[in-house]
């Protein structure tokens, strides 16, 4: 039996999902179980000046009405978990029903429960509310005006936070022979996972224990946040997530409306359940991106990259949600120079409260943005200077030799080689006869285009020091235990928590190898605070990281001690003890064996075992890595624009990159795969739109266009491997590489595509309208 890492194992997970057997929260249906619906808010901002629930109440199948007058005192406000230090933050109180004054579309301002979801539905029209209507803030530059309508009355100018990071003096910028300025505007999206939000509790009176079924990226973070909201020792909250169809961020936080069906399962004592409709993921859930991004690089005329200073002006919507603060502070902010050593670099965010859905999270958090703006200025600076963007990049990259390598705003990166992918990306394409045939092309009128994207990000959250010394609420160190029970077979328990991600198969790979036995052997248990002792979930693509690492030392751990047990029945040292391929042999002495089942079953039964050792076969492991992971690679974008009606076509999608070891090369394509399906869709079709009124115009699927499989070209993915020294298994995050890659490569190249017209750079989304729009301008100035 040889290493299965490295291989193409095909996911366990699939075939109960291909077969509808999968057991999702809205699967779970419990005696006497009743249903609740949230009423929201129609309007922006308005004063809650009285609601009646009386006709409600005498629907039928009504069996209560929540308000938030109701709830004061009696459940707690909802905190975000991201309390960036050194940044005057002022997190406004989120209460989990809104007591006297609604704040964006969506805000919740009463929980009805009836016997069934229909009953529930249909007299939540009969609660009747009586608003005054206030004038909103919605776009986050207008909310900083003096005199813009204040989301909370006591925040000045709406400004949630404003932190910093670097200085640059001026000079330096006065004595550069370049500096090129551009504004972009990373827009609103929202992550639309195939299953919305949902949970479903169940209250045991008997022993004051409360379990909650939910949708959640980090059971243990709901679990520790809940707790507190709810006042409830995390000892008598058991958080489980079933199968759950996708996150992609938006299910990390820790929203108002779990707290709300736990304490009313506590209350009513019977089960509670909550399903989300997909209109109100829309408004209730929270977006991502909406960053208002300002860029200043200077440099030489030659192309060296001297300075980047940054100002993000970020739209947090109407709360600080559980991660949202980081995002466009920390997780943007000191990754502005990107894979290029630039050694002036200085960032200012200011997080801006509105009347719209709170944002937080979403694929690639922080580091899609960081990318977009420096990948996008690289462009507009080549062209400045006459450059082909290619050269300009490669002669900013910081140097192999400089790794691990700090970056002007103090990261290190652990470990790097940028000219690997990028030569070999440039391979696949033939970038030079691409570039002659673009050439002919403009000659003969045509639009083609090509982008380039040599990115870098910041993934794999760990260590624990670092997340306090950035005001994050947590650790992000890593748990698994391996259980080896009597007959050999294996139980994984694991603090990730998989939710598309393919952990039961790749973490399989790590455990069959080490223990030298067949993935079929092992089991996994994710997702169940009670049987899980700790862990801190998956989101900035960590698990591989810091998960795979917990749960490689949790194996080493068995081996270790299955070694003694096998060294005492053989009568030698355990240092005259190989493991190899599940066996355990004598050094040199052919044929004197145990194999693993042979020992799991000595530990186990402990009729035999070395003086003074304990019973039984389990390795537990707590993994805090010592740094970040960063994974790197080119990603380039062919399109071909139609001139007369402003239309894309993606022509060729190359992405190479470099996430370390893979530890499975068909799961980690899937994740290239589907975050660039994710990154282009921001890039050109999606879009999160309020009117002036805060009114939100994209809630459906009618208006909010999600990528679909045939507006792609073949992905032509493929890796380098530059392993990371952070963890033992020398892998990198690749869940967010696609997203974060993909949203300049295409930009780069539609603007590469119009540059004939003298269009340096157009607003996402890249809808034909926006392209045909930008091309008639650009006639007319010619
Ligand atoms: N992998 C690998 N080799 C590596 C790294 C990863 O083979 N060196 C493979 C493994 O199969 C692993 C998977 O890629 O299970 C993802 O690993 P990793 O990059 O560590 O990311 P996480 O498991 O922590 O997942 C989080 C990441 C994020 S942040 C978002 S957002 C996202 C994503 O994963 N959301 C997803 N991928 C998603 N995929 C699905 N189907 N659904 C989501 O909601």
């Amino acid at each position: 039996m040889g290493t299965v890492v490295g291989t193409s194992v095909k996911r366990k997970e699939d075939p109960k999902l291909l077969t509808g057997t999968g057991y999702f929260s809205d699967d779970i249906k419990l005696p006497g179980m009743l249903h609740a619906v949230i009423l929201r808010s129609p309007h922006a901002h308005a004063k809650i000046k009285s609601i009646n629930v009386e006709e409600a109440m005498k629907s039928p199948g009504v069996v209560k009405v929540y308000t938030g007058k109701d709830l004061e005192g009696k459940i707690g406000r909802i905190p975000s978990s991201w309390l960036v230090p050194d940044s005057n933050l002022k997190e406004a109180p989120q209460y989990p029903l809104a007591i006297d004054r609604v704040r964006y579309v969506g805000d919740g301002v009463a929980m009805l429960i009836a016997e069934d979801r229909y009953a529930a539905k249909d007299a939540l029209d009969l609660i009747d509310v009586e608003y005054e209507v206030l004038a909103p803030a919605v776009h986050q530059k207008k909310a900083m005006e003096e005199g813009a309508p204040l989301v909370h009355d006591d925040v000045e100018n709406n400004i949630a936070f404003h932190w910093k990071a670097g200085e640059i003096p001026e000079e330096i910028f006065e004595s550069s022979e370049v500096v090129v300025k551009e504004s972009f505007h990373v827009q609103r999206v929202a992550p639309s996972p195939m299953e919305t939000r949902a949970a479903v509790g169940q209250y045991h009176p008997a022993t004051g224990e409360l379990t909650l079924y939910c949708t959640s990226q980090n059971p243990h973070i709901h679990r520790m946040v809940l707790s507190g909201v709810l006042g409830i020792s995390e000892a008598k909250l058991q958080i489980i997530v079933p199968d759950m169809g996708g996150g992609f961020g938006g299910k990390i936080g820790v929203y108002p409306d779990e707290a709300l069906v736990g304490y009313a399962a506590r209350d009513l004592q019977q089960p509670v359940k909550w399903i989300e409709q997909r209109n109100e993921h829309f408004m209730a859930s929270n977006h991502g991106r909406d960053e208002v991004i300002e860029v200043e690089l200077a440099g030489s005329r030659d192309g060296k990259l001297t300075a980047i200073r940054v100002k993000n002006t970020a739209n947090m919507g109407a709360y600080l949600s559980t991660m949202g603060p980081g995002v466009p502070t920390i997780d943007f902010g000191l990754m502005i120079t990107g894979a290029y050593d630039i050694p002036h670099a200085s960032c200012e965010t200011f997080g801006v409260y509105t009347n719209t859905t709170p944002t937080d999270a979403y694929r690639g958090a922080g580091k899609p943005e960081a990318t977009y703006q420096i990948e996008r200025i690289i462009d507009l600076f080549a062209r400045e200077i006459g450059m082909d963007p290619l050269e300009l990049r490669k002669k900013n990259f910081a140097p192999k030799e400089a790794f691990p390598y700090t970056n002007a705003q103090g990261l290190i990166y652990d470990s790097g080689d940028y000219e690997k992918p990028l030569k070999k990306a440039l391979e696949i394409i033939d970038y030079g006869k691409l570039r002659k045939k673009q050439e002919e092309l403009r000659k003969e009128g045509k639009l083609m285009g090509i982008g380039l994207s040599t990115y870098v990000e910041l993934c794999g959250f760990g260590p624990s020091a670092v997340a306090g010394a950035i005001g994050f609420q947590g650790g992000v160190w890593e748990n698994s235990t391996v259980r080896v029970h009597p007959s050999g077979k294996v139980t994984v328990f694991a603090g990730t928590s998989p939710h598309g991600q393919g952990h039961a198969t790749t973490f399989g790979q790590v455990v069959a190898d080490k223990l030298g036995i067949p993935m079929d052997d092992i089991e996994f248990v994710f997702n169940d605070t009670k049987a899980v002792s700790m862990g801190w979930g998956t989101y900035g693509s960590r698990s591989t990281a810091v998960g795979g690492g917990a749960v490689a030392f949790a194996a080493e751990r068995v081996v270790e001690k299955a070694k003694k047990i096998a060294a005492h029945e053989l009568e030698v040292a355990t240092d005259d003890i190989d493991f190899e391929n599940g066996v355990f042999k004598v050094k040199g002495v052919p044929g004197r064996e145990r194999t693993f089942q042979e020992i799991a079953k000595s530990a186990n039964y402990a009729w035999n075992l070395p003086e003074g050792m304990e019973p039984s076969l389990e390795g537990q492991a707590f993994f805090d890595p010592e740094n970040f992971v960063y994974p790197f690679g080119t990603h380039i974008v062919v399109v071909e624009i139609d001139q007369d009606t402003g239309e894309i076509e993606l022509k060729r999608y190359i992405a190479v990159d470099d996430v370390g070891r893979v530890i499975n090369p068909l799961t980690a394509s899937g994740q290239v795969h589907g975050g660039i399906a994710q990154g282009v869709g921001q890039a050109m079709w999606e879009g999160i739109v309020y009117n002036d009124e805060g009114q939100l115009m994209s809630g459906t699927f009618m208006d909010y266009t999600m990528p679909k499989a045939r507006f792609f070209p073949e992905i032509e993915n493929s890796f380098t491997e530059t392993l990371s020294p952070v963890n033992p298994l020398g892998s990198k995050g690749v869940g967010e590489t696609g997203t974060t890659a993909s949203i300049p490569a295409v930009m780069n190249a539609v603007v590469d595509a119009l540059a004939p017209f003298g269009i340096t750079d157009i607003d996402m989304p890249l809808t034909p309208e926006k392209v045909w729009r930008a091309i008639q301008k650009g006639r007319e100035q010619a």
